[in-house]
């Protein structure tokens, strides 16, 4: 990217925070506390003070400008609940991860600061983040996604509070890009510019990582949609009775989320029905689902979880980032041992 920064070099901490998650128990709540949020960031974390930030908007637009914080904040504003989730591995797009969260973003829309600038239909928006560093190997000079304009000028917000209070620095402070109901890789920290380009750019970000293959034509493409997923917060057994609570979203909105329980993951018999509510804070919030499926006998079991979309795609039940959930449930007379997922 060519465009000049208008702030100087941020401090960046290489530290070992670039991958945090938290026990699944710590997202038993609809929406998830800013402390209980995993943190991603490939270089680490950078220190972007607010005072003398700006973002730059250039590219394919009549009049290039820059804003700050206040400029940013003086524009109407727009809120939405949604589910920010992690792609996982980009090296091993088959190994599942339960990286999510349900946060309250608030922030300005980037329809507005497209419009300020004139921007023109695109096709592709380029966000560059202000953190820089070494992943897998290669040296990057800038975090960058490149997306699609028309969807990103629909429901993309440039976000300056989570959850009420501004942006901490793990996520991405003073200001990042939120758009719904896709993967968290797009959703760049620490953000520095957005480029009107009528082409995708190479670079690691965008056209070497985070890419898989279409269903049907096999092509590589960007990962953009979330999945249908789902993550267990809690797993109660009483009896012959368990009770298992989670989480489960997507791109798509949840139609159905079934539980299954059997001596091992290949052996389980009949799946049961979960009761769902209603999705928290809008059709981007997860929806909260409960199951009480028996249990033959006293051993030891596992209860697998999968949801569904409304367009039919299912969790599948392994080599997938999505695959279902297992949960090793201990025999009822191993007082005090507790489940594990
Ligand atoms: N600038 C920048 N933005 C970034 C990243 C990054 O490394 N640098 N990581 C991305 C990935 S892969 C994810 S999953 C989310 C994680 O957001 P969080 O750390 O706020 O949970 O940020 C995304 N935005
Ligand atoms: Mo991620």
């Amino acid at each position: 990217m060519t465009a000049g920064p208008s702030t100087s070099l941020p401090r960046m901490v290489p530290a070992e925070t670039t991958k945090w998650q938290p026990a699944p128990a710590r997202l038993a709540a609809p929406t998830t506390p800013v402390d209980a949020l995993y943190v991603i960031g490939h270089f680490g974390i950078a220190h972007v003070p607010a005072e003398g930030w700006r973002l730059r908007v250039d590219g394919r637009v009549d009049r290039p400008l820059e804003l700050d914080l206040d400029a940013l904040r003086a524009l109407p504003d727009r809120t939405v609940h949604a589910v920010l989730e992690c792609f996982g591995n980009p090296l091993r797009p088959d190994e599942p991860t339960r990286r999510a969260g349900n946060v309250v973003w608030r922030g300005a829309p980037v329809a507005a600061v497209l419009d300020l600038a004139g921007a023109s239909d695109g096709p592709v928006l380029v966000a560059q983040g202000h953190d820089r560093g070494v992943f897998d190997d290669t040296p990057c000079t800038e975090y960058l996604k490149d997306l699609p304009l028309d969807v990103v000028r629909e429901r993309g917000i440039l976000a300056y509070e989570m959850n009420g209070e501004p942006l901490t620095a793990e996520h991405g402070h003073p200001v990042r890009l939120f758009v719904p109901g896709y993967f968290g890789t797009n959703n760049v920290k620490w953000l520095r510019s957005l480029t009107v380009s009528d082409r995708r750019p190479e670079h690691l970000f965008t056209t070497t990582l985070y890419q898989r293959r279409a269903p049907g034509t096999g092509a590589l493409e960007p990962v953009r949609d979330l999945d249908v997923n789902s993550l267990v917060t809690e797993v109660r057994r009483d009896g012959p009775v368990l009770r298992v609570a989670g989480w489960a979203w997507g791109a798509e909105p949840v139609a159905g989320v079934e539980v299954g329980v059997g001596p091992a993951p290949d052996g389980v018999g009949d799946w049961v029905g979960a009761e769902l509510s209603p999705a928290v804070g809008g059709p981007f919030g997860w929806r909260r689902f409960v199951a009480e499926p028996s249990v033959a006998g006293s051993g030891a079991c596992v209860a697998l979880v999968r949801a569904r979309d409304a367009a039919g795609r299912c969790q599948p039940l392994r080599g997938a980032r999505n695959a279902v959930v297992t949960v090793s449930v201990p025999s009822a007379s191993s007082d005090g041992e507790s489940c594990t997922w």
